[in-house]
């Protein structure tokens, strides 16, 4: 960028006010929740336990950011009466002016799932596990929710104990079944992940098998990238540049890691990363991006939850920001003619602006708080919550609900 004229200036705030007023990301509804790792379980006083609390943080963010009108949700945790359920949310929407997203089935938790849902090797548990997605399909359709978001949590943790190959068919049987009850708008998302709670093989370990998958249930399914599912130093702009070339990426879960799933805050360990990846999609042209879910996944066991989720929120607005000023046709021509430096110097520049004041002046254009964060903490809403629900979860032991 170096120019700093006005008619640059006037230029790049035209770039932001447009990249902001498209960008939603979805905040997941457990993240509201108290969590905890293998070791311990942090109850937070203002972690949210009902579902109605978990509309209600949700609601709070986007008032405050104006980027998050839906929350995703999870079946078992948030719906467990299943169909029965769908009133309830519907009218939480209603009170709280927002809107059910991704719906996530649960076959992770239960105790038929020990050896896998839809690659157990009995038909008789992978016929419950399809049970299960069928009725989350039909919740989503009740919902008007338009994607079927799956992550598979089966695999095996010494080898030889179970047949990869068989187990390839059996989800393929599944998956094929889920794919052909969608309704005409619905998706269906495939995760992947490369280990944990499995250790020795994941069925679904990575972008290659998930976007095999897709290709064989058909049209309507697409490959969710989660952020943190990689091993060390994978490219992951990359793989979202192939899967966005193929027209197969249907949606990311963003968090940041530094060594396994960590679900740590967005850009909190590499924002470089998160920029390059917005790039790719920016770079990739309207039509393809349009159908590309954000969401994010990440529960936070020390942060507050409202605040963190915020924080989030804004670091997104603000990567996205920068990468939607990345002047692409200089990029491209710069590329063209191998001047490597300039083209990385192009880049990085871009990285390095300060994006925070112009973001500030776009909230303030939309009748938003400038600065989401303070805001937060002068409403009082962390404290309000906190002494709502402080004897509730004093109580409280099950994780993520
Ligand atoms: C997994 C994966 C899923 C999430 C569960 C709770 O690691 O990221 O998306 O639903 O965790
Ligand atoms: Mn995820
Ligand atoms: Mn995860």
């Amino acid at each position: 960028m170096g120019n700093n004229g006005a008619g640059v200036a006037e230029r790049d705030a035209q770039r932001v006010f447009s990249a902001l007023d498209s960008f939603r990301i979805e905040v997941p509804s457990w993240g509201f929740a108290n969590t905890g790792t293998r070791f311990g379980k942090f109850v937070q006083g203002g972690a949210a336990t009902t579902i109605e609390e978990k509309f209600s943080d949700a609601a709070q963010v986007n008032a405050l950011t104006g980027a998050s009108p839906t929350v995703a949700l999870h079946v078992l945790w948030d719906l467990p009466n299943g169909k029965a359920d769908v009133a309830a949310i519907q009218a939480l929407e209603k009170k709280y002016g927002m809107r059910s997203g991704s719906i996530n089935p649960n076959l992770f938790q239960s105790a038929e799932y020990k050896y896998g849902s839809i690659a157990n090797p009995s038909a008789e548990i992978r016929g419950i596990a399809l049970k299960h997605l069928l009725d989350s399909a039909e919740i989503g359709r009740e919902l008007g929710s338009k994607d079927l978001s799956l992550w598979i949590a089966d695999g095996s943790n010494y080898p030889g104990t179970q047949s990869i190959r068989k187990r390839i068919g059996w989800m393929e049987e599944v998956l094929g079944a889920v794919h052909a009850a969608l309704g005409e708008d619905q998706r269906m998302l495939i995760e992947y992940k490369p280990f944990e709670p499995a250790f020795y093989h994941t069925d679904i370990a990575d972008w290659g098998m998930a976007l095999e998958l897709v290709r064989r249930c058909g049209p309507k399914a697409k490959v969710l990238v989660d952020t943190g599912h990689h091993p060390p130093s994978t490219n992951i702009e990359q793989i979202v540049t192939w899967l966005l070339h193929v027209k197969e990426l249907g949606g990311f879960h963003f968090n940041d890691r530094k060594y396994a799933d960590d679900d740590l805050t967005l850009g909190s360990i590499d924002p470089y990363q998160v920029f390059r990846i917005f790039h790719e999609i920016l770079s990739a042209g309207e039509r393809d991006r349009a159908d590309v879910a954000f969401m994010i996944d990440q529960s936070h066991n020390l942060k507050g939850k409202v605040e963190a989720m915020v924080q989030t929120v804004v670091t997104a607005q603000e990567l996205y920001a920068k990468a939607a000023l990345i002047d692409q046709a200089r990029l491209a021509e710069l590329q063209q003619e191998c001047r490597l430096v300039e083209a990385e110097e192009c880049f990085r520049d871009t990285f390095w602006h300060d994006v925070r004041p112009v973001v500030r002046e776009w909230r303030v254009a939309r009748g938003l708080p400038g600065e989401p964060l303070k805001a937060l903490a002068e409403s009082g809403y962390v404290e309000k919550i906190t002494r709502e629900r402080a004897n509730r979860n004093a109580r409280s032991v099950s994780s993520y609900v």
